[in-house]
């Protein structure tokens, strides 16, 4: 088995529903096991451009399917949720990427892992740090700690109970 960790964003249609549905395709996916997800976070679109505010997550899996297979997964549950791939950093309905396949580093045309941008994104390294091991937060992220992150105007956690759909 080997440990991934997966971001989930959305910022169309019902970003938390998005996100609830992304994680139950990731649940029934076949030789993989959904081990966590973190918190939901609310966030201030990054990118060129006025975009709706994200959800952001990310969810960790034991899986034996290759990268390969499972990028294939990830983008056929994108499809499953309407993804169209015409704008790039476009809002999107739902959002996948593949951030860590085990301690592999992986370069090939269709995938990059560790995933290229992750370091600098806020909203991928805070929910990261929720569920993260320590060890590997300190290897590689220079020691992030979901304790010491506050939340921030572009950057918050969301209540189970908050049901605005604005995030
Ligand atoms: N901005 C936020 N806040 N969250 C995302 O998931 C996200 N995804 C993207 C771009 C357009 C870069 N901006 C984002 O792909």
């Amino acid at each position: 088995m080997i440990r991934c960790y997966i971001a989930l964003g959305s910022n169309l249609g019902k970003p938390r529903e998005q996100l609830l549905s992304a994680l139950a395709a990731l649940r029934s996916l076949a030789d993989t096991t959904l081990v966590n997800c973190s918190r939901f976070y609310g966030s201030i679109a990054v990118g060129p451009g006025q975009q709706d505010n994200y959800v952001n997550a990310v969810a960790a899996i034991d899986t034996t399917l290759t990268a390969e297979q499972l990028l294939t997964a990830l983008q056929s549950i994108e499809s499953q949720h309407q993804r169209r791939r015409d704008v790039r950093w476009g809002p999107r309905t739902l959002d996948l990427d593949l951030l860590l396949y085990g301690e592999s580093s992986i370069n090939t045309d269709t995938l990059c892992v560790p995933h290229p941008r992750m370091h600098q994104r806020d909203f991928v390294l805070r929910p990261l740090a929720d569920i993260a091991p320590v060890k590997l937060l300190q290897s590689e992220f220079g020691g992030i700690n979901s304790a010491t992150f506050k939340d921030t105007d572009d950057l918050w956690v969301l209540n189970d109970n908050d049901q605005s759909q604005s995030a």
